[in-house]
């Protein structure tokens, strides 16, 4: 019998971060060429972009997205737009390999049913980092997001509620998915800045994906 969770480092494990969060450890490695082949695809079409923010700094990290909408960041502030504003043109679609993995990984952990909206993809290069924020341009407060992690290494910065709760520090690699939503949905989280290194699939980068449901 091969247990689908268990202390096998070939095998993907289960972690329990706080109530509505899950760190499923592995979850996605054998399944990262092919993601990464993805966003290779999409970023063709859209490309990785510096962000503005509405303070005018630009993001240390490169985005694009897929989906029906996408998020983006400019002066005027964040929106879910069904438009790339640098090609004018719809973001790439979903593709079947990324939903199928975001709706088995929300299953593992407790979350059934679910249906997201968007992916926005990040690209870190050493010292690139995401401050401490929430996620709250999403209707839905309750379906979660799933993040998938790809290539480079990073530790999360994972807090509370409350801006000025303690942080914890959890490294997550290639292959490592979180789950957070329900009553972990506003926590507070980050990425500190990437330490250099290379990976045999993203060289000098990391990606990560997040899905999620936004109306
Ligand atoms: C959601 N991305 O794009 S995702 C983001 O690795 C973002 O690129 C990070 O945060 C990244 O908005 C981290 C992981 C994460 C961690 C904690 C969360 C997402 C979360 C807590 C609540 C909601
Ligand atoms: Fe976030």
């Amino acid at each position: 019998m091969t247990p689908l969770f268990g202390t096998d480092p070939a095998l993907p494990s289960r972690e329990h971060l706080q109530e509505g969060a899950v760190l499923l450890r592995g979850f996605a490695a054998s399944e990262a060429p092919a993601l990464l082949e993805e966003v290779e695809r999409i970023a063709q079409v859209s490309p990785f972009r510096h962000l503005t923010t509405p303070g005018g700094y630009s993001m240390s990290v490169a985005m694009t997205n897929c989906g029906r909408v996408g998020w983006v960041s400019d002066r005027t502030g964040y929106r879910y737009d069904a438009v790339d504003p640098n090609t004018a043109a719809p973001w790439p679609t979903l593709p079947s390999a990324f939903l199928d993995l975001a709706v088995r990984a929300a299953a593992q952990a407790g979350f059934s049913l679910y249906d997201p909206d968007a992916c926005l993809i990040n690209r870190y290069v050493a010292d690139s980092k995401l401050g401490l924020h929430q996620d709250r341009d999403e209707k839905d407060a309750w379906a979660p997001i799933v993040s998938v992690s790809l290539g480079l290494p990073a530790v999360f910065l994972w807090g509370g509620k409350r801006r000025s709760d303690p942080v914890r520090r959890l490294r997550v690699e290639n292959g490592d998915i979180a789950v957070w939503g329900g009553p972990a949905r506003f926590v507070y989280h980050g990425i500190a800045a990437l330490k250099d290194g290379l990976h045999p699939l993203t060289g000098a980068t990391r990606i990560n994906l997040t899905f999620r449901k936004v109306f």
